[in-house]
């Protein structure tokens, strides 16, 4: 059984982040998803998410291409997760490229797929205060 590994965010779960965990399940029989907790995503990541921790791992975990999903609690775990989890291979969005290429020494194979461009959690919100703020001038 080929085990695949993957962390990230998640937050406001969009077809962006649909399309890499069906390339992400591709690659092998078992998804394991590392969710960013939400202490990590402020300390770490400086994001603070619309959906906790456990309400985004509750919509991951009813994603059909996600087997398991697991804490990701400080940038460094990554190393110890390949092992721990007996992970085959590492995927991530081609936005991180390059920077996680160090697991291979822990006998991984990475791999960094195309991100879907034109959507992302930043551009939900900015959209949604934008029609808000407009739909509020046409009432006005
Ligand atoms: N993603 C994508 N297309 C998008 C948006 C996101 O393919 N339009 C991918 C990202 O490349 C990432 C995954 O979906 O592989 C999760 O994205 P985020 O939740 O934004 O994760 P990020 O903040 O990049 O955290 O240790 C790694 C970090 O936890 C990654």
């Amino acid at each position: 059984m080929k085990r695949v590994i993957t962390y990230g965010t998640f937050d406001l779960l969009h077809y962006g982040h649909i399309n890499l965990l069906r390339r992400a399940k591709a690659q092998g029989d078992y998804l394991i998803v590392a969710l960013s907790t939400d202490e990590f995503n402020w300390k770490e990541k400086q994001k603070r998410c619309y959906f906790s921790y456990e309400e985004r791992k509750m919509l991951l975990e009813s994603i059909r291409y996600v087997d398991l999903v697991i804490p990701e609690s400080k940038w460094e775990q990554k190393r110890t997760d390949i092992h721990e989890y007996h992970v085959d291979t590492f995927v991530m969005g081609d936005d991180w490229e390059g920077k996680f290429d160090f697991l291979e020494e822990e006998g991984a194979e990475v791999i960094y797929l195309p991100r879907t461009p034109e959507i992302s959690s930043t551009q939900i919100k900015s959209d949604l205060k934008n029609k808000t703020a407009s739909a509020r001038k046409d009432i006005s």
